[in-house]
């Protein structure tokens, strides 16, 4: 079982700070802003190229808690990035689709 799967399954622990159903979101391990929080789907889905039509409703369901986090953190009017990193080149370390919101500081564009 994939790691994300694990913190789904609560066999590893993390800092939950949103969980519903099918959405769970929890506290980056290795920080890259102050805030910075990483929304998975409970299901197992890869990459970014594994979605589809099939699954896909998801996705925006992801980005409306991510938009609510936000608010909650208190960035969603100053700013904030999402990151999806996808496969090698983009250096995605764990192989369920994560969606990296970070904010509490400015941020370089283009990303590195
Ligand atoms: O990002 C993978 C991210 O996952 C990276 O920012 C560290 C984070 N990570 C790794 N292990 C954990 C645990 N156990 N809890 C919380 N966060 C974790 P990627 O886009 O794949 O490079």
């Amino acid at each position: 079982m994939c790691l994300f799967c694990k913190i789904v399954n609560k066999e590893i622990p993390a800092k939950i700070v949103y969980e519903d159903n099918n959405i769970l979101a929890f506290e980056d391990i290795n920080p890259k802003a102050p805030v910075h929080i990483l929304v998975i789907p409970k299901k197992h889905i890869e990459t970014l190229n594994d979605i589809n039509n099939e699954n896909s409703k998801i996705i925006g369901e992801i980005y409306a808690v991510i938009a609510n986090l936000a608010k909650e953190k208190g960035i969603s009017k100053t700013g904030y990035r999402v990151v999806a990193n996808c496969n090698r080149d983009a250096g995605q370390e764990v192989f369920h689709i994560h969606f990296h919101l970070m904010g509490g500081r400015k941020f370089q564009w283009p990303a590195g």
